[in-house]
């Protein structure tokens, strides 16, 4: 397979990310991740002053295990293609983010502590609270 694109999303909706590899010539490949393991945490951050999707914001968190990572909020990975904006930050065993720090693209930044695991969370600048999204799948998580 000579493949074109990727991106990746949660097209089931069940908290995990999927693939989508385009080929050459060819199919369209999705690639559903039925691992089943591991708790995550998914952001949805919306900026203002006209970059709604918050492009360019950068997410630090670390976990209940002490892991510390970092996410770009981003509109592209590959070539041709989109991946969704959400971040998706896989937490392991960890069952809470015990710090989210986001620094949006003006400099300005959120803070939040002790944020359950296996949540959809939409942060929107400029707030000091952030809202649950419902996830009309149960997370596959066990
Ligand atoms: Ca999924």
């Amino acid at each position: 397979m000579l493949a074109r694109s990727t991106a990746y999303a949660d097209i089931d909706l069940d908290g995990d990310l999927d693939l989508v590899i385009t080929e050459n010539q060819g199919p369209i490949h999705i690639m559903q991740n039925n691992s089943k393991t591991g708790n995550f945490l998914k952001i949805l951050a919306k900026g203002n002053n006209g970059n709604k999707n918050a492009f360019g914001a950068t997410i630090d968190v670390k976990d209940s295990n002490g892991l510390k990572q970092t996410r770009f909020v981003k509109s592209s990975d590959s070539y041709l293609s989109q991946s969704e904006t959400p971040v998706t930050i896989g937490l392991a065993n960890a069952n809470k983010v015990v710090t989210l720090k986001i620094t949006w693209p003006d400099g300005s930044q959120s803070s939040f502590s002790d944020i359950d695991a296996n949540k959809f969370i939409k942060i929107t600048q400029g707030r000091q609270d952030f809202e649950e999204i419902a996830m009309p799948v149960t997370p596959t998580i066990n």
